[in-house]
């Protein structure tokens, strides 16, 4: 039995754990090495930073699995603000039930993956969600979804501001943007 570690108010205990069992057991959504040997939930608190609205976001795209598995979401970040952090909150999306925001992180040669409960990119800077780093975690699909379809996810930034983007659905196989 795989362990659990929980530890956040984020989601209800029950909730997290059917997620994250499904997430780990389902496939790397991350197209990295299926080696997940923990999944656990941040520790660390949100930020309470605002930060800017000047959040521009490019080549996101959506790794589309079969229904019981997260596809994982990917896309780059960029803060255009010269000054200011932008804080990205959260995603949403109709075509899913549950989005978060996922890191990938690699410790003496095994993968875990946790929640966070937000990501900052600071003044100027970009920020990469791709395989094996940060990206989101879609599930429960709410229609009968196709790769080659377009759908909208909406960004919410530490500002309370949604922007919404077009997300490409993308099969199994694809690694990043310019994949099928
Ligand atoms: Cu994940």
């Amino acid at each position: 039995m795989k362990k659990l570690v929980l530890t956040g108010a984020v989601l209800g205990a029950t909730l997290l754990s059917s997620v994250a069992l499904a997430h780990h057991d389902g496939s790397d959504h991350g197209g990295h090495q299926a080696n997940h040997d923990m999944h656990a939930s941040s520790e660390r608190a949100p930020s309470t930073v605002k930060g800017s609205d000047h959040l521009r976001v490019d080549d996101c795209w959506i790794r589309l699995l079969p229904k019981v598995a997260p596809s994982g979401g990917f896309f780059v970040l960029h803060n255009e603000d010269k000054s200011e952090p932008v804080v990205l909150k959260s995603i949403q999306t109709d075509a899913f039930g549950m989005s978060m925001l996922h890191e990938t992180t690699e410790k003496n040669g095994m993968s875990a993956m946790a929640m966070v409960p937000d990501v900052t990119i600071e003044p100027g800077q970009s920020l990469q969600f791709k395989p094996g780093s940060y990206h989101a975690m879609l599930e429960k699909p709410t229609a009968d979804l196709k790769a080659g379809q377009q759908i909208t996810v909406n960004f919410e930034l530490g500002t309370g501001k949604k922007i919404p983007v077009q997300c490409t659905l993308k099969s199994p196989s694809a690694r990043k943007f310019s994949d099928q």
